[in-house]
């Protein structure tokens, strides 16, 4: 209780240590190339989450939280969108009436790098912890219409989110 009113005080862009994912390609049979990172800060705005990739290909991609923090089977084991609501909508990043998950898409350059920061304002990093950050191989339109899920397609990039330090005290102190 005083650590929560403590943090509230100092608020808020840095007190929680950034968290590094790292992310790998997908494939059918275990863990695929190494294509870099994306850090997650809390900012008062939201969720900053900062890409440092490379070697995907050029264009926007359909990115989410997926609920499970397991990329095998071609992301699949990942399951679906990270949905604490139930809503069963894809309506993305600014729409709080659908998945929690659904992030803005990633913009990957010419060369197949990302490193263009983004912000999710409806998201911090204790909510993202312990699923997995999904890369597809489409964009997203951020609706169920005319595709399913923004019609982002095969998962191609996937990485698991640890569980952030800070929140785990929080936890156990409470
Ligand atoms: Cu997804």
């Amino acid at each position: 209780m005083f650590k929560k009113i403590f943090v509230m005080m100092l608020c808020c862009q840095t007190l929680q240590a950034a968290v590094v994912v790292p992310i790998y390609q997908t494939t059918a049979t275990g863990q695929g190339a190494y294509l870099g990172t994306v850090t997650l800060d809390n900012t008062q705005y939201g969720l900053l989450l900062t890409p440092n990739l490379h070697g995907l290909t050029a264009g926007i991609h359909g990115f989410h939280v997926h609920q499970m923090a397991n990329c095998s089977d071609t992301g699949m084991a990942a399951g679906g969108h990270l949905d604490p609501q139930n809503t069963g909508k894809h309506l993305g990043p600014y729409n709080a009436n659908g998945h929690l998950g659904d992030l803005p898409v990633l913009y990957v350059d010419a060369k197949g790098d990302a490193v263009l920061p983004e912000l999710a304002p409806r998201l911090n990093i204790a909510d993202v912890s312990g699923h997995a950050l999904m890369i597809h191989a489409g964009g997203d339109n951020y609706s169920d219409v005319p595709e399913k899920l923004g019609g982002g397609g095969p998962r191609v990039a996937c990485g698991v989110i640890p569980a952030a330090k800070e929140d785990k005290n929080e936890n156990t102190s409470n």
